[in-house]
Parts: C-alpha cells; structure tokens; sequence
C-alpha cells in the first residue's frame, strides 16, 4: 500500500470506528438501554444480588421509602426512561438523577467529568457481572474512571430535603431497604458499609478501639 492509500484506510477506519461508537455510547446513558440486559425492570422486586429481596418493587420503594415523592430526583418528566446522570432536581436536590444517591464527584474541578459512577462501575468489575446483551462491559466505553472516593463519602441527595437514607457506611441503617441488611457497596471493592475499612466502626467516629482521646474524667 503506498503511503496516500495509507492514510485514507487510517481515515476511512477512523470514521467507521467514530461512527460505530457513537451508536453504541448512546445506548447506556439511560436506565432502560443497557441496564436492564441484567436488572429487570425497575417495576418488579427482583434483586439482582443472590439472596435479597426488595419489600415492593423498586420504584415503589425508591419514591415511598428512600424518599417522599420527590419524582424530580430521578425525571426530567415523569414516565421518561431516566438518564443516569441528569434529572429536573427537586427543591434542595440538584438535577443529577441517579447519581445523587448512586455515585459522588470524585472531581467537582472538573465539571461535566462523567466519573460519578466510578465506584458503581468498580462494583461491576470486581463481582465479574459480565458482558451486556452488546458483549460489552462498563470499561470498555468508560475506560478512565479514576478511583472512586471511599464509602464514607456521602452522596449529594443523602440527607437532603424528604430523603430518607443519611449514611453510606450505614452504621443508621438508613441506606438499606431490603431484606439483606445491606446497604450499597458505594466505592466498588466489595466492602460493603462498616465492612469498608473507609468507614468508622462506631457512629461517634471513633475508628478503633484506642481510648486515648476519651476523656478520662468520670465525675
Ligand atoms: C452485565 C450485567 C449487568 C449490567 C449491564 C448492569 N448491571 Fe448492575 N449489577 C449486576 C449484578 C450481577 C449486580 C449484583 C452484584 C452483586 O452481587 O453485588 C449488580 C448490582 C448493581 C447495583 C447494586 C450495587 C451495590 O452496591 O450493591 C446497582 C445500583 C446497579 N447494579 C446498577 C446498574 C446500572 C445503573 C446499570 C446500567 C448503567 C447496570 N447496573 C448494569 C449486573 C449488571
Ligand atoms: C435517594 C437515593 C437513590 C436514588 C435517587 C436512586 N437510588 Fe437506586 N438505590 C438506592 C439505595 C440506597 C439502594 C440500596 C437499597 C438496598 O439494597 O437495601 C438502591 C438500589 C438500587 C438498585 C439495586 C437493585 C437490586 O438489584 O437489589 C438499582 C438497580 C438501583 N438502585 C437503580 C437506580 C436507578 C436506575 C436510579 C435512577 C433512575 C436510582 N437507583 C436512584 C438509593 C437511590
Ligand atoms: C429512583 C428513581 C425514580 C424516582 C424517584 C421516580 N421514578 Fe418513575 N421511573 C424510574 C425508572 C428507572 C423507570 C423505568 C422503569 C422500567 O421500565 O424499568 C420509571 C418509570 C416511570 C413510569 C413509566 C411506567 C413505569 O412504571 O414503568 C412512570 C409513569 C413513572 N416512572 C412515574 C413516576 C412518578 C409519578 C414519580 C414520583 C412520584 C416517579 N416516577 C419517581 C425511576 C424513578
Ligand atoms: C456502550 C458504551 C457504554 C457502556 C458499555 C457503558 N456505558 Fe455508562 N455511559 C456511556 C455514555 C456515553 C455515558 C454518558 C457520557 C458520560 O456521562 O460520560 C455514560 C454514562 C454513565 C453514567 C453517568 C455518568 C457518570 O458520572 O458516571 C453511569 C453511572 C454509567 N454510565 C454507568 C455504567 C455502568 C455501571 C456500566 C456497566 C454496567 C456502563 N455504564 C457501561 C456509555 C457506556
Ligand atoms: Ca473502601
Ligand atoms: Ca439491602
Ligand atoms: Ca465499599
Ligand atoms: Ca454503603
């Protein structure tokens, strides 16, 4: 091949490569288009971790008991199939839908990163959930993830106005809804909760069994 056939094939699978990537990116930013390959649908109470099982469906216990209401955290319009990362907010919550509860900004200097779900997509990598139903996994399109922030880092819709869950090391067991006891392996390396080294083993703080800083004085 001489050098200016060359260069058009780099061109040519340039192009091709761009375009058959813009096809399959568009698939995964919302729930409904790559998710659920594995989660059934939100409308049902299948867990997708062996053994645990939801009190009502996802969506019943996600608006009634995660939070009061509050569609706006997860809609841009009630009914729509939700984006991961983008929602109309409610009063106090700002617009990032799911990942107001399911990732955190590892990087709020960098805007518009795309890296909130980091410890999600860590979670799927290290429990092998395999390949979607386009043989792809998470990294392969989201491939510089940084480290996520530990557990104890807290979710911008935790705590905020008519939101029921305030801990991600859930030592108030207010980030677990189902019968599993669990809350969310928010980091991604399969520690859940006060399991996570990340997190403090007593809700005063205290991250050891070291006294030292008690105060010694029992009147
Ligand atoms: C290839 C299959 C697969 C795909 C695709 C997939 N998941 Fe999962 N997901 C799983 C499995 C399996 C688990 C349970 C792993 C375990 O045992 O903890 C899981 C767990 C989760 C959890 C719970 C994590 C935790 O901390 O316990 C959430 C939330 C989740 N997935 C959201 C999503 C979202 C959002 C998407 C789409 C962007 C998605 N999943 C795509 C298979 C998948
Ligand atoms: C107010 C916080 C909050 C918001 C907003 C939220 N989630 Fe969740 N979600 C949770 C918590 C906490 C759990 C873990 C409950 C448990 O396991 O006890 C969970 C669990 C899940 C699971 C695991 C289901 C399983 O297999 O057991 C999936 C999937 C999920 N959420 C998807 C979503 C999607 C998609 C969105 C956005 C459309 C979303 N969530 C928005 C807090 C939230
Ligand atoms: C935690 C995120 C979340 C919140 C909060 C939420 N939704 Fe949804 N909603 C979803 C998801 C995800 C779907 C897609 C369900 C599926 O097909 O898997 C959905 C689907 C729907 C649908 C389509 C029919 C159906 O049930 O599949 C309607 C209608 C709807 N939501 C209304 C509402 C209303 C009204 C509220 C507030 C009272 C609300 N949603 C709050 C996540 C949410
Ligand atoms: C086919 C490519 C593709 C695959 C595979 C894919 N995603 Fe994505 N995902 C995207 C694109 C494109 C966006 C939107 C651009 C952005 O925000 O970075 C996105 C956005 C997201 C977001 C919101 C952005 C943020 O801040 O993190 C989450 C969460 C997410 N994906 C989770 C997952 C998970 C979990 C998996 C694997 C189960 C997965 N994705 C697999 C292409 C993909
Ligand atoms: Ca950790
Ligand atoms: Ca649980
Ligand atoms: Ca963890
Ligand atoms: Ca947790």
């Amino acid at each position: 091949m001489n050098s200016r056939h060359f260069f058009l094939g780099i061109v040519f699978s340039t192009i091709s490569l761009w375009l058959g990537s813009t096809v399959e990116v568009s698939a995964y930013t919302r729930w409904g288009n790559g998710c659920t390959d594995c989660h059934s649908s939100f409308d049902d109470a299948n867990s997708t971790k062996p053994g645990n099982t939801w009190p009502a469906d996802k969506h019943a216990v996600h608006i009634g008991n995660m939070m009061n209401g509050l569609c706006g955290t997860c809609h841009v319009s009630n009914g729509d199939n939700p984006l991961l990362d983008e929602s109309r907010g409610e009063t106090g919550l700002p617009g990032v839908g799911c990942m107001g509860c399911h990732g955190v900004d590892p990087d709020p200097s960098t805007p518009n990163n795309g890296w909130w779900g980091a410890g999600l997509r860590l979670h799927h990598a290290n429990e092998n959930v395999g390949v979607d139903n386009g043989g792809l996994l998470c990294v392969d399109c989201h491939d510089d993830d940084p480290p996520p922030l530990g557990e104890n880092a807290v979710p911008v819709y935790y705590g905020g106005p008519n939101v029921n869950i305030f801990d991600p090391c859930n030592l108030d067991g207010s980030e677990n809804w189902t019968s599993d006891g669990l809350g969310l392996d928010n980091d991604g390396d399969l520690a859940y909760d006060a399991a996570d080294a990340d997190c403090p083993f007593f809700r005063d703080g205290f991250e050891s069994g070291d006294t030292s800083n008690w105060s010694a004085v029992v009147p």
